[in-house]
């Protein structure tokens, strides 16, 4: 990666995204675009882009000869159940947009997928690599059909599509938004804020997480790996940590000993969560391309309570 095009740069993953990408790959090599208006708290090149706009992503990548586009641009679980069809067109339009402007552009291009792309049929510990994914939520109807388009285009067009599935990601820099596994970066802002949160998620309710840095570590690695070893290229199970609400808080009171947990379950959002793996197996991603992550929960939480109490 040389010059690279980050749609949805002011969401979760891609503030800090851009952010690390700037600094690899210089402030001048990385433009960061969202639906919104110029932010002045970028501090580097902005573009406006909506990307279900057919000709935008293919516009603003031109202008900028990148050879890179980073298509974060999505709406997450929780928001595509409360808007379905404004989620198939955001996640499937968008995506159809960035893969035409990458093969116009013959430009590498990384698309995010999901955990959610399982489903209650899959086994749901330990979830292999390959197996089966019959997903029950919209947003995992969209991811699977990205992961499976992103396969075609390399296959009819050779393109150098990649991507990674995502576990539910921790961090305090942006809040994520519209999401399932969003009760654990809330529990920590509530953990410093009050000593103690009410969880939309239920007890035993296992899912896979993974710290943010952790997370744009995998990404970068997986774009610069050698394409020739990616079997999997656009699904790579990734994960870091298998873990329930009552797991973080046991964590949590390490430092905050007062901490307390209580829970009112959300139907929708635990139905979801439901459908999803309880833990990854992601020895391919470690074998083809050396993901390796380094943050277990004790880690991540120590971090996290640190980094929110200076921003709070
Ligand atoms: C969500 O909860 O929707 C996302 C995801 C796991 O893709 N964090």
């Amino acid at each position: 990666m040389k010059k690279i095009l980050v749609t949805g740069a002011l969401g979760q993953i891609g503030t800090e995204l851009t952010t690390k990408l700037r600094q690899v790959y210089g402030n001048t090599n990385v433009i960061s675009s969202d639906i919104h208006e110029y932010d002045e708290n970028q501090d580097g090149l902005y573009e406006t882009i909506d990307v279900t706009n057919e000709k935008k992503i293919y516009e603003v990548a031109n202008k900028y000869q990148v050879d890179t586009i980073i298509h974060l641009a999505a709406l997450l679980s929780a928001r595509a159940e409360a808007s379905p069809q404004l989620a198939w067109n955001l996640n499937m339009n968008g995506l159809l947009n960035a893969l035409e402007a990458a093969k116009e552009l013959q430009v590498k291009l990384f698309v995010p997928s999901s955990i959610a792309t399982f489903g209650l049929t899959t086994p749901l510990d330990q979830t292999p690599q390959i197996t089966v994914q019959r997903p029950t939520t919209m947003y995992g109807i969209n991811k699977l059909a990205g992961e499976l388009l992103c396969d075609y285009y390399h296959l009819r067009y050779g393109l150098d599509t990649r991507g990674i599935r995502l576990p539910g990601l921790i961090s305090y820099a942006a809040p994520p938004g519209g999401g399932t596994t969003d009760y654990a970066v809330e529990m920590y802002y509530e953990a410093v804020k009050k000593q103690t949160y009410t969880s939309f998620i239920g007890e035993n309710t296992h899912m896979d997480m993974m710290y943010m840095p952790d997370a744009l570590d995998a990404i970068i690695q997986m774009m610069e790996a050698d394409g020739n070893r990616l079997k999997y290229r656009n699904a790579y199970n990734i994960s870091a940590v298998s873990a329930a609400p009552e797991d973080f808080a046991k964590s949590i009171q390490t430092y905050i000993p007062e901490f307390t947990l209580q829970y009112e379950v959300d139907p929708v959002r635990q139905q979801i969560a439901e459908s999803w793996p309880n833990s990854l197996d992601y020895t391919a991603a470690m074998e083809d391309w050396g993901f390796q992550p380094t943050y277990n929960l004790d880690m991540m939480t120590k971090d996290m309570l640190d980094n929110l109490r200076i921003k709070l």
